[in-house]
């Protein structure tokens, strides 16, 4: 048995099926995406040449010899249908693909005769869902596109230094001035790290999806959403602002933004001065659409169904509402009726996105709204969330409140909680290269330049929970960080704070009859994800591995994923207060039977598990996702709540 196996994996290295030569090929195709493919990759080189696309890609090929695919040299825009539709045609033909040659030819084939924004979205949404990719690790997206998470200010010294041939590092500022006190939270909204888990999330999870159903997916709409908006309140609240409003169709715009960001072809982004008044925008929306799209969707949550296209009602006022009412809102292909709700998410991010010019007579390239990669730098992206979550809100609060017998488990009595080390944020410098921002062709040496941007960390901690069981069994672990108080300095109700809970860690353990102590490091959380592998470290490996002849065996995979270092929100140097929300429930929640002893790929809090259902069969955000209106049904042996402390040292 062994020798087949040995045989098999000798196979498999020979003939390029495996990882190494998977990696290799998926970072050839990302390598330099704005100029011709390598002619020392030779094998892609003539793909790109010879190759014949078939089925999906046969179509997308006509289109290219019709000359009707958008030039190459142009931004890219999702929320553009036309960029969108070809895009997708390339999606298609890579997943078709029934082996990784025929995907990594048809890949070859298209980089050099379509868009490039076009390409790297296909590619890195079909590496994402393909099974034939399995074990490859996406490139970070702020190295092979560097524009997009960096700014001007920052790609004008990459230019002066690969011009003059000399070797730069230099710092990167964080947008804007500190006359603006939003300028206090912009380490959140441009951090690199959490741009990419957005970004990344929308390709695990496209709205445009029609491939094999994926669960749960309007849910994890509004609750990856919905952590984004909680995590940005708590940390407002840590820099002494209140949290976020939200945005009003009929009100001026509050916060201007100006980007300082430049597209690598098309000009500079779009800034919208403060308190702008929407306008609508010429062949997307008027301002009376939008109010339209909200009015339907509230008045479906107060009549507690949805109509379908055909009429009949869809019942929401049920834990499976949320899915439905996040499918309607985004709005995916899953909306139960799209031409009577809409696509309220899709359409508010582009009336964003276009104030600065709604008639389209300055020619202006979409804003920073209208991209996953960017759109969190604009104060207004939060507004717009806090919007759209307060809208979630108000179908979550006409569901019945939790009973006892719902948030009882009578096996587990917690009898202590505390922290292990201390709860402590600090800001370091974090290194990004910066090589794929600049042109050059094969004759001219690289030069070593690179940026470093200031990120938010933490020092490493553990949960100890004390609990006694009465006998054995598996557990649900649930921990949330709360707001303790508001910004005013009022302490809140558990119904006041709930809302603002951010999810930690969502962990199934094994508890013996007795008292034990459970141990979760802050790094185990199932919320995020480690730092990515620099581009230049997954080229090295990857060419190193073939070389040698051995395979590569890749951990941690996934892209989608908050960053762990930013699992704690900022703290205070005299300490910010939070409450520690710990709940353990039946091992029942698991929706796989050995969550135990296997995280399935780790972080499914925002993201679920990749292809398979979500692993708590709860509500997302249970206990604290529904209207509390006594609050001693929480006072159970299986709840407990404290207060910790979050400190900044500088
Ligand atoms: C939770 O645990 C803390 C610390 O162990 C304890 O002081 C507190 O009384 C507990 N609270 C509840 C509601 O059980
Ligand atoms: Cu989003």
């Amino acid at each position: 048995m062994k020798w087949i196996l040995l045989a098999a994996a000798v196979l498999a290295v020979i003939s390029g099926t495996d990882v190494a030569h998977k990696q290799q090929a998926i970072n050839r195709l990302l390598y330099k995406v704005t100029e011709p493919i390598r002619s020392k990759f030779t094998d892609l080189k003539e793909a790109s040449k010879s190759f014949t696309p078939t089925g999906a890609g046969a179509k997308l090929d006509k289109e290219h010899k019709d000359h009707r695919l958008l030039q190459q040299k142009h931004w890219f825009s999702l929320f553009n249908p036309r960029q969108r539709e070809e895009a997708l045609m390339l999606v298609d033909a890579l997943l078709e693909s029934t082996d990784f040659d025929h995907f990594k030819n048809t890949a070859a084939y298209f980089r050099e005769r379509m868009n490039e924004g076009e390409f790297v979205y296909a590619l890195y949404v079909a590496v994402t869902h393909s099974d034939l990719c399995d074990g490859v690790i996406l490139p970070p997206l702020y190295e092979v596109t560097p524009h997009m998470f960096t700014n001007s200010e920052v790609i004008q010294k990459a230019y002066t230094a690969k011009m003059t041939q000399t070797p730069a590092k230099f710092e990167m500022e964080f947008t804007g001035s500190q006359k603006n006190p939003e300028q206090r939270v912009a380490y959140f909204g441009e951090d690199i790290g959490m741009n990419s888990h957005h970004v990344h999330w929308h390709m695990d999870f496209p709205f445009w999806w029609h491939g094999e159903k994926i669960d749960r997916k309007g849910e994890l709409f509004f609750w990856a959403h919905h952590q984004l908006t909680a995590r940005f309140d708590a940390e407002r609240l840590s820099n002494y602002l209140p949290v976020v409003d939200e945005l009003y169709w009929s009100r001026p715009i509050k916060e201007g933004f100006a980007p300082h960001t430049t597209y690598r072809y098309g000009g500079e982004f779009p800034s919208r001065p403060d308190n702008k008044i929407f306008e609508a925008v010429e062949g997307v929306a008027r301002i009376r659409d939008m109010k339209e799209m909200e009015s339907r969707i509230r008045d479906a949550i107060s009549h507690g169904y949805f109509t379908s296209h055909s009429g009949d009602p869809i019942y929401i006022d049920n834990e499976r509402g949320i899915d439905i009412l996040g499918d309607v809102i985004e709005s995916s292909t899953y909306s139960p009726n799209v031409e009577y709700y809409g696509a309220l998410h899709n359409y508010a991010h582009i009336m964003l996105g276009r104030q600065a010019d709604p008639k389209g007579k300055f020619n202006m390239p979409p804003g920073v709204m209208e991209h996953f990669e960017t759109a969190t730098r604009d104060p207004s992206f939060f507004r717009l969330h806090k919007y759209m979550d307060n809208i979630f809100k108000l179908h979550k609060d006409k569901l019945t409140p939790y009973t006892h017998e719902e948030l009882a488990y009578d096996n587990a009595h917690i009898t202590d909680v505390k922290i292990d080390g201390e709860l402590t944020t600090y800001f370091e410098d974090f290194e990004i290269d910066l090589t794929h921002a600049i042109d050059d062709t094969e004759e001219i040496d690289d030069v070593a330049v690179s940026t470093y941007v200031h990120r938010l960390n933490h020092k490493p901690f553990a949960y100890k929970i004390k609990v006694k069981a009465d006998h054995e069994d598996t557990a649900t672990v649930r921990i949330f960080l709360c707001p303790k108080h508001d910004y005013n300095g009022i302490e809140l109700h558990l119904d006041e704070y709930r809302w603002g809970c951010i999810e930690m860690d969502k962990f199934w353990t094994h508890l013996s009859a007795g008292s034990q102590e459970i141990t979760r490091k802050g790094s185990e959380s199932s919320v995020t994800i480690p730092d990515r592998v620099p581009f230049s470290d997954l080229i090295k490996e990857a060419d190193d591995a073939v070389a040698a002849g051995s395979d590569l065996d890749h951990k941690n995979i996934r892209a989608c994923g908050h960053p762990a270092r930013m699992l704690l929100p900022k703290g205070k140097s005299e300490g910010m207060e939070f409450n520690l929300f710990v709940a353990i429930t039946s091992g029942d929640d698991a929706a796989h039977p050995d969550l135990a002893t296997n995280e399935h790929g780790s972080t499914h809090g925002y993201c679920g598990i990749h292809g398979q259902v979500y692993p708590d069969k709860r509500p997302m955000g249970f206990p604290l996702d529904r209207k509390v209106t006594d609050e001693r049904e929480f006072h159970i042996d299986n709840i407990n709540v404290s207060t910790v402390k979050v400190f900044h040292k500088k």
